[in-house]
């Protein structure tokens, strides 16, 4: 059962700031703007310059009131906006006065749930109100506000109704069990269209990976022999001392990571132990998990003093980023065209490196034009539905009464129509509404 509470909050920054603004949902706005606005019910969707007073009488500020009545608004019910001025004195005034006339506080994503629950967006445009909201890097704002204009939802609206047609065909054979040729009308139709769908299903997990990598962050892993500089380069990168500097081959020995922005990527820097055959039991341990690292990152930068020779590693692979180090130490060597030469020390070259790593990082993307699942829970939705499908489709090889194949397709469709929200449990509702912040 829905909630049919009037809610309020600050949706603004926090105070103290130049203005605040205030946000009411529900049937109590009309009343509310009576009670507390000295001019009454503001005119709809016209800003209107008002005095807010407590129930009591007492003015609290000179205010800008905007009035929008359901179900045209954001939640969909009548909603009331009013700006007053930053302080959080008035803003906690303010709020209290509307809470004294019946109001409630918001909690977090209370206002966007109920625009889901009036059907203003599904749950794919809800979570990206979230990421909008929460972008620090350019690919995050520009992903989130493809999600807001609907395309991810819309992706998965479309595999549902393939189902749903494919449901058709399978309910069919079994109301016409007797139809000579059901099997060779019903049978081949639903075949293709399983294998199209579990081939889009599994193209989209292959490519999920990037996008959620835009959200979460690139895995970026520096990688060498002891002493090449890798620490030195973390730390040039990140801009401060995080990890420690010695000139003793295998000091670094656990992995290190560090958050920043490259590029206008969200990034996670991992500084490792320097490989190389050692006897020493804690840095094998190092050095074994250095591997691990290389082996799960997204973009690998090979460090290797340009003083001697590179020799390429077995854990190499296509797009990983080369450098020479310490070119301040040998100023008139020549690297090959493909090499970044860079002084981590002083940093000559530093510059010229981000752009390999975000050239690296793109070059991932470009594989994947659409923004598909973006969050764990649409790979869980999708891997879920997957499933279902090549049960079904092995269901249907094996020879598998229609029943029992259109229960699979009929799992995976509610799986898929779980990512939009158009069927759903509340624990998903609480989880995806409970990672806003209050106010929105
Ligand atoms: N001259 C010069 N020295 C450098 C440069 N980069 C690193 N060094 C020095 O090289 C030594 C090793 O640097 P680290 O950053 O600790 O090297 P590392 O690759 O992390 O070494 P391990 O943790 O042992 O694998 C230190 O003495 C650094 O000051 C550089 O660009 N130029
Ligand atoms: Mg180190």
């Amino acid at each position: 059962m829905a909630d049919r509470s009037t809610i309020c909050a600050l949706a603004s920054g926090p105070p103290p700031a130049a203005l605040a603004v205030i946000r009411v949902s529900g049937p109590l706005c009309t009343e509310l703007a009576r009670t507390h606005l000295a001019r009454g019910v503001p005119a709809p969707r016209r800003a209107v310059l008002d005095r807010l007073h407590d129930a009591s009488g007492q003015m609290l500020d000179e205010v800008l009131a905007v009035f929008m009545p359901g179900p045209a608004s954001f939640t969909g019910e009548d909603v009331l906006e009013v700006t007053v001025h930053g302080g959080s004195l008035i803003v906690d005034r303010a709020l209290q006065a509307f809470v004294d006339s019946g109001a409630r506080l918001a909690g977090p994503g209370d206002f966007t749930r109920r625009a889901f629950e009036a059907g203003r967006l599904d749950l794919t445009r809800a979570e990206a109100i979230a990421d909008l909201i929460d972008a620090e890097t350019a690919a995050q704002h520009d992903q989130a506000l493809k999600q807001f204009g609907g395309a991810l939802g819309a992706l998965y609206d479309s595999w549902h109704d393939r189902l749903t047609g494919l449901l058709a065909l399978l309910e069919a054979s079994i109301d016409f069990p007797d139809e000579e040729d059901a099997p060779d009308t019903v049978d081949a139709p639903v075949r293709a269209g399983l294998d199209e769908l579990l081939a889009a299903l599994d193209q989209a997990l292959a490519d999920g990976h990037i996008t959620e990598r835009i959200r979460d962050g690139f895995r970026v892993a520096i990688l060498g022999a002891p002493n090449s500089g890798k620490s030195t380069l973390l730390n040039r990168l990140a801009g401060r001392d995080a990890a420690i500097v010695t000139d003793i081959p295998g000091t670094t020995r656990d992995v290190l990571e560090v958050r920043l922005v490259l590029g206008g990527y969200l990034v996670w820097l991992m500084d490792t132990a320097g490989l190389r055959d050692t006897a020493d039991v804690v840095e094998a341990e190092g050095i074994r998990r250095a591997r691990r690292v290389a082996d799960e990152a997204d973009v690998r930068i090979w460090l290797y003093d340009a003083r001697t020779a590179f020799t390429p590693p077995a854990e190499r692979r296509p797009g990983d980023v080369i450098v020479a180090n310490k070119m301040d130490l040998a100023p008139d060597l020549g690297v090959s065209r493909e090499t970044s030469a860079i002084s981590a020390e002083t940093g000559a070259g530093v510059d010229a490196l981000i752009e390999a790593i975000t050239g690296a990082i793109r070059d991932l993307g470009r594989a994947a034009p659409a923004p598909v699942l973006t969050r764990a829970r649409h790979r869980q939705g999708i891997v879920a539905a997957r499933d279902e499908l090549q049960q079904a489709r092995s269901g249907l090889s094996a020879g598998l009464g229609a029943e029992l194949v259109s229960e699979h397709v009929r799992r995976a469709a509610r799986a898929l129509a779980g990512l939009t929200g158009a069927v759903d449990t509340e624990a998903v509702l609480g989880a995806v509404f409970s990672s806003f912040c209050i106010g929105k």
